[in-house]
């Protein structure tokens, strides 16, 4: 290692994230910007970051299991493990000999005052190889970032491998304070799933209130804490690499050079609904989103497809065959969250992608990727990158973690042993779904003049049309077509909002119960599949089956 690379991973290591480091010794935009690279470019690294992080939970799960098997060391059963603590019975060692354990024969992390030896957990963690990343090194930085391992199972699982304490005057102050301080504030009534990053969803009955949700109870989707940026100062990249590399560069102000464009489009995650294919096949992996993943909006801008254009982007010429996107934010390794698309998805101009500075008529919210996004109408959200700094033409799909790692199609029978993520479809479009809104699911609701009033979302990507949402009152036996559809008037094949629909559903005098089955068809008239069981995979992506709900019934 040089000295400067020393001098790197030292400040990487201390403050997190490189331009926080670089911004306190100095290193210049341009050394800031190739240290990334170089980190980026590195085989061995694209290796470390690509067999990692599966996803929050799943990390949060697996160790959560296996601090159980290793029983919680903590005799008091219920009291709450300290980790890190000083350890007066135990040596004491200088980090420049804990920094010499950084191989898979000796692996030693520090945490607080504790040095652990973690040399027979490597196999077993479940971010992989991430964790070489902190070899003969703090792990709390790194923490930060991947909250969940904040728990006390793991702070007990932690505490199991401890071999002693480090030095008072080679401690350093990891708060993860400055990581996270920036944070926006956030509506109350959105339900939280994760705070660090933070992950929430829209309460069902609030989703229908709006054909066009407000900015504050959209949903939220975070990887990683939120990037603190300017419009003023912000500019996108437009970056082609065939041959030789072209560079372009559109501040917020420069990109007002294209016509004005606009999308009425819902995001939704691959993962919503999510938990209902958990509870009703077998457990999956990842946040467990019930409807609330889903949300729409009018999203104001520039059309990517004039921007490429102009720099010169176009199907026949151009020998990328993808469309990379990248953030601003980074994880604890200093990547960038980035994830890519089809370059003829993005040049079809009815594919309508646009690079949006607005959400229903304001400034895009942080939360939202202020002060640039774009919105890849009718794919997962993931595809629609916010904070968005940089539009890579590139021969191959994106190499991040977020795009070869997750967001991919299995059949029901691939497990995390035999899966093959190098191999499986990225997801670029969804299918059709639908939701019951209003009531939920152990509600108690009045019938009125004998019929109980239902309401809903129904949303099919690619820019299907929903042409009809049924209701089955009695398990499948008959059908009920919701009366009213409110959905956009965009041109065929561009629906790229949601629907939002009413059902009326007469039930018998005296009728106590009713089980409530959902299901919407598209324009190509696609359907939903009646249960979860033959579309289960293990990330629990695409879980569209029928939505089914039992109420009470008050006469
Ligand atoms: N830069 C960046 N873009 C991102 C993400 C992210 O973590 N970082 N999350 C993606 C995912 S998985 C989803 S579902 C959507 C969520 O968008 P929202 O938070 O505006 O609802 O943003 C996508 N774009
Ligand atoms: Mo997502």
């Amino acid at each position: 290692m040089t000295l400067k690379n020393i001098l790197l991973r030292t400040i990487h290591q201390k403050n997190k994230f490189v331009n926080v480091a670089a911004t306190a010794v100095k290193l210049t935009n341009q050394e800031q910007y190739e240290y990334k690279e170089q980190r980026r470019n590195d085989s061995n690294y694209r290796r470390i970051v690509g067999s990692a992080l599966f996803s929050s939970v799943l990390v949060g799960t697996v160790f959560a299991e296996k601090s159980h098997k290793k029983g919680n060391k903590n005799k008091d059963g219920d009291t709450k493990v300290e980790a890190g603590e000083r350890r007066p019975d135990l040596p004491t060692f200088r980090a420049e000999e804990v920094s010499k354990h950084d191989n898979e024969k000796s692996f030693w992390v520090t945490y607080k005052n504790g040095v652990y030896d973690v040399t027979s957990f490597l196999p077993s963690h479940p971010g992989g190889e991430q964790i070489m990343n902190a070899a003969g090194l703090s792990i709390e930085p790194f923490w930060n970032v991947y909250g969940m391992h904040k728990t006390q199972e793991v702070y007990a699982l932690l505490e199991s491998y401890r071999i002693g304490n480090l030095h008072e005057d080679d401690i350093v102050d990891h708060t993860d304070e400055e990581l996270w301080v920036k944070e926006p504030s956030r509506d109350k009534r959105l339900i939280v799933k994760t705070n660090k990053p933070f992950n929430a969803e829209i309460p069902a009955k609030l989703q229908i209130a709006h054909f066009d949700t407000p900015n504050e109870l959209f949903y939220v989707r975070q990887h990683m804490p939120v990037p603190d940026l300017d419009a003023g100062q912000h500019s996108v990249r437009v970056i082609i690499r065939d041959g030789s590399t072209r560079v372009k560069e559109f501040s917020l102000d420069k990109l007002e050079m294209f016509p004005k464009g606009s999308v009425r489009a819902a995001l939704m995650c691959a993962g919503n609904r999510r938990s209902e294919m958990n509870e009703q096949v077998k457990p999956v992996k990842g946040i467990s989103w019930q409807g609330g993943a889903i949300s729409n909006a009018l999203w104001e801008g520039v059309y990517l497809r004039d921007v490429l254009v102009y720099c010169g982007v176009d199907t026949a010429n151009t020998v990328g065959k993808h469309v990379i996107f990248t953030g601003s934010d980074i994880d604890a390794t200093g990547v960038n969250f980035s994830t890519s698309i089809p370059l003829d998805q993005a040049l079809n101009p009815n594919g309508r992608i646009l690079l949006a500075t607005h959400m229903n008529g304001n400034p895009l919210p942080p939360d939202h990727g202020y002060p640039l996004r774009v919105i890849v109408p009718g794919a997962p959200a993931v595809r629609s990158v916010k904070w968005l700094e940089s539009i890579t033409i590139s021969y191959d799909e994106s190499p991040s973690h977020w795009h070869q790692k997750d967001y991919r199609s299995f059949n029901a029978s691939k497990t995390w042993e035999t899966a093959d993520f190098a191999t499986a479809p990225p997801i670029y479009s969804l299918p059709v779904t639908s939701a019951i809104c209003d009531p939920a699911d152990g509600d108690a609701v009045v019938a009125k003049d004998g019929v109980v009033e239902v309401r809903g979302y129904a949303y099919s990507g690619g820019g299907a049309k929903i042409l009809r949402v049924d209701i089955s009152p009695d398990c499948g036996k008959t059908w009920l077509q919701a009366d009213e559809l409110q959905c956009d008037d965009a041109p065929p094949q561009q629906h790229y909002a949601w629907t939002l629909w009413t059902a009326r559903i007469p039930v018998a005098k005296g009728q106590k119960e009713l089980e409530l089955w959902a299901k919407a068809t598209d324009s190509n008239f696609n359907t939903q599949p009646e249960k979860f069981d033959d579309i289960w995979n293990i990330r629990g992506v695409l879980s569209n089956a029928y939505h089914k709900i039992k109420v009470q019934i008050k006469h």
